[in-house]
């Protein structure tokens, strides 16, 4: 039987019906599975009871692994393939590092010289209601654009840093997270490599467009990203406990609402799939 995909949204997204990722996975299952995941950006599969090592195992089918090492603070102690998105404590009582991560668009690890290919997100403990996850769809973003904007943006490159907003960094993390991640210029236009199609890569890590000023680069990456967030190129997640959502770096952005009562408690799990190399350390950044 062919494998049963329901949209979730107008822009992007498919909910996979009838798999469970607790049982073996055929190599043609898996292959249909991946299919999807070209085709609609996002996927969505619910009611999945499956462990640490099970969530690494299947993400290993979409490729290598990243081990965290430009976010050695979020990775699990003992799994460094598993980032923690999470609002408990850590084991001394001290906030969790990672409770407001995500709170910007933006692709994972745009701001490294190997940008994800995908994440598989997993959702252990979620709030009743809100801690929802916004995705856009950045092949109709670009798409949408008018000739003279696509050739305007053509042959920009938008400066990525690691920074990260509300994250209550004390000034020595944000000085090792720096040293780790010196800010990398990525092309605004992305050639998806396994589609072919012609994405937007723009997001609210970009901070300037590589050779121009920041007064001048702000106006145009503050309309891109407005323009990319318009509601019809998005799908807003709700979160239920067991879901894992599959997102495709390349085509789509994310953003963590943030939009939930802060006592209750948050805790995913993210496996990121490495991509290609793209991109090449900002050239303002090698001069400092
Ligand atoms: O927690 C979320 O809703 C999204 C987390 C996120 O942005 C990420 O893992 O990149």
């Amino acid at each position: 039987m062919a494998l049963a995909v329901r949209p979730l949204s107008y822009a992007l997204g498919a909910e996979v019906l009838d798999v469970d990722l607790s049982r073996p996975l055929t190599e043609s299952r898996f292959g249909e599975i991946y299919r999807a995941f070209l085709d609609h950006g996002i996927l969505l599969l619910r009611g999945q009871k499956i462990s640490r090592e099970q969530h690494i195992e299947f993400s290993r089918r979409f490729g290598e692994l990243d081990r965290h090492d430009s976010l050695p603070r979020d990775r699990h102690p003992e799994y460094p393939e598993l980032l923690m998105v999470s609002n408990l404590p850590q084991p001394d009582g001290a906030p969790s590092n990672s409770r407001y991560t995500g709170q910007l668009w933006h692709s994972d690890l745009s701001f490294t010289l190997m940008p994800s290919l995908g994440s598989l997100l997993r959702g252990v403990e979620v709030p009743p209601v809100g801690g929802d996850t916004m995705f856009a769809n950045m092949y109709l973003a670009y798409d949408a654009l008018s000739a003279g904007m696509k050739g305007l943006i053509a042959d920009l490159h938008g400066v990525h840093s690691p920074e990260r907003k509300n994250a209550g960094m004390s000034p020595e993390w944000e000085k090792e997270n720096r040293l780790l991640n010196p800010p990398v210029a990525q092309p605004v236009v992305r050639v998806h490599p396994e589609t072919g199609r012609k994405a937007l890569y723009i997001g609210e890590k970009v901070k300037a467009f590589e050779g121009m000023t920041d007064e001048e680069s702000v106006p145009l990456i503050d309309y891109l990203i407005r323009h990319s967030t318009r509601p019809q190129f998005l799908y807003r997640h709700q979160w239920r406990p067991d879901d894992i959502v599959i997102w495709d770096n390349r085509c789509t952005m994310h953003v963590a609402l943030g939009d939930y009562d802060p006592t209750l408690r948050r805790h995913m799990e993210r496996t990121t799939v490495m991509g290609t190399p793209s991109g090449h350390v900002a050239s303002d950044a090698v001069a400092h």
